[in-house]
């Protein structure tokens, strides 16, 4: 049976694209945290949407049930397969056209391989500005992207990949293809089936091409890294820097010291801006000009205010880059220094500050010495919560895998009754399913039910990621 499906892909996409040794297929099956590793039946890399579409039918006809990939950086385990050696993994990586640009209309349409960068640079070229910005961007593509509904570092501008999202192209489950690559900003002619396939984490179908929005190039930037006393200083910052720049606000990332020092032991050439503090705040302005001025002002306002110990402003675009890569090193360095649980939390950013102290000794009580690290989208309400074992190697990364199930719990039931969500933006994939249908009413959970067996009524699509 599997035999006659493979030889069946193998005349749908070329033999060369149907990978089955070991070796070939292990890039696809291992995540990013390299925490969650599977089997698959086979690796198929079809190379263009009629080829996706033969792809799913056979697999439909055999009912054999597919992974969607793209660049496989995803952080919940939604991309990889499971232990059974029995799905397909289905990966994007070969359908790298950009089909259209208009900088007029402000739009890009692109296949879903098309890594991020690529889509930031096409439209640079065409005097253009693509928004989203992850520090996967070198290696996530715009299908994951779009099946994510990522968010990144510029969110709080130009909102989610959602926001930024006009027309897809999707494959159904059953080897269908929906056109819905509409370049319309307005278009009220029913339901937003759109909306459907963004942030379905490939349960749904495979999206393999989008039209995506284009804004106005942003040349000028205004870059400081601002040293506060705690949470709450932070977003009293973000009030005061949205009353100085309005609409020029991009970047506001929040950094505990634990987060910082694990780049500063980690990254090589890392320099902390500001020893001895305990919380940044990374600012970014970005336009055309002027915006130096507005940076200062609101920092002097926040200084005088008490808000503010200490502020480095970038002088210089490789000050400002040496910034950034403090930012972005996080999630490399904490996955080189060992063990890590990771938390993607969202809560009212009004209350962010009394959840971050009110859960932190529940967290030492349950694991002595754990480290808090804490950093992210503040201005989002998003905090990437994330625990690495207490200092002691590998006994310590034990006691963390250990006591995970107990730490995760307790940080979930703190955010609910809080009235949070526990993925602000990276999903649910296989590592978050169970826990967010717990927390989700039985309506809630039968509607997304509902929706997944009208779709993929065979439950052949990526089963058990997003619904346990
Ligand atoms: P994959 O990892 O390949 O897949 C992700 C999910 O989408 C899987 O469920 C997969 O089945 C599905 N999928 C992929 N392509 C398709 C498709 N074409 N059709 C249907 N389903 C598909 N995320 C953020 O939101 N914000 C961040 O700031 C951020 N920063 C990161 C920094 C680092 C260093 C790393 C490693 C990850 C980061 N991420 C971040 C997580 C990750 O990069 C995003 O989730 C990204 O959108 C995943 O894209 P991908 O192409 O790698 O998708
Ligand atoms: C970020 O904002 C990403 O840096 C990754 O969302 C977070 O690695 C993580 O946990
Ligand atoms: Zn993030």
């Amino acid at each position: 049976m599997s035999d006659d499906l493979l030889e069946h892909l193998r005349a749908t996409v070329g033999g060369e694209h149907v990978l089955v040794d070991d070796a070939d297929v292990a890039a696809y099956v291992v995540d990013w945290t390299g925490s969650y590793a599977g089997r698959a039946l086979a690796v198929v890399r079809p190379g263009s949407t009629a080829e996706v579409a033969a792809v799913v039918s056979a697999c439909h006809d055999a009912g054999v049930a597919i992974v969607p990939q793209g660049g496989n950086t995803g952080l919940v385990a939604g991309g990889v397969p499971d232990a059974s050696g029995s799905q397909v993994v289905l990966s994007l990586g070969r359908m790298r056209a950009i089909r259209d640009i208009d900088p007029v209309a402000g739009t890009i349409t692109v296949e879903a391989g098309v890594v991020l960068a690529d889509v930031q640079a096409a439209a640079a070229g065409a005097g253009r500005l693509f928004p989203m910005s992850l520090g996967s961007e070198g290696s996530c593509t715009i299908g994951g992207n779009l099946s994510t509904n990522a968010g990144g570092t510029a969110v709080l501008r130009y909102g989610m990949t959602r926001e930024l999202a006009l027309g897809l192209e999707v494959v159904l489950p059953d080897g269908r293809v929906w056109d819905g690559l509409r370049a319309l900003r307005k278009d009220n002619t029913g339901y937003s089936l759109r909306n459907v396939f963004i942030g379905a984490e490939g349960t749904l179908g495979i999206i393999t091409a989008a039209v995506m929005r284009l804004f106005p190039p942003t040349p000028a930037r205004a870059t400081a890294w601002v040293s506060v006393a705690d949470v709450t200083s932070a977003v009293a910052l973000l009030g005061l820097v949205q009353a100085h720049a309005g609409a020029h606000l991009a970047t506001f990332e929040i950094i505990n010291r634990a987060a910082l020092d694990l780049v500063l032991t980690h990254q090589p050439g890392a320099h902390d801006p500001a020893p001895g503090t305990d919380w940044a705040v990374l600012v970014e302005l970005a336009g055309t000009a002027g915006l130096d001025a507005s940076l200062e002002a609101a920092l002097g306002d926040a200084v005088e205010q008490g808000l503010v110990e200490d502020a480095a402003v970038a002088g210089s675009p490789a000050q400002r880059s040496a910034l950034w890569a403090l930012r972005e090193g996080i999630s490399e360095a904490q996955k080189v220094e060992g063990a890590t649980l990771k938390h993607d939390v969202t809560l009212p950013i009004t209350d962010l500050a009394a959840w971050t102290a009110r859960i932190a000794p529940t967290l030492e009580a349950i694991l002595p010495g754990v480290r808090l690290v804490t950093y992210g989208h503040v201005g989002d309400g998003n905090l990437h919560f994330n625990l690495s074992a207490p200092v002691g190697g590998i006994a310590s990364d034990d006691a963390l895998r250990a006591a995970a199930g107990e730490l995760s719990t307790a940080i979930y039931d703190s955010v609910a009754e809080a009235s949070g969500s526990i993925s602000a933006e990276h999903g649910l994939g296989s590592t978050k399913a169970a826990a967010a249908a717990s927390y989700k009413s039985d309506v809630e959970v039968d509607l997304m039910r509902t929706i997944k067996d009208a779709l993929d009524p065979q439950g052949l699509m990526n089963p058990g990621t997003l619904l346990p």
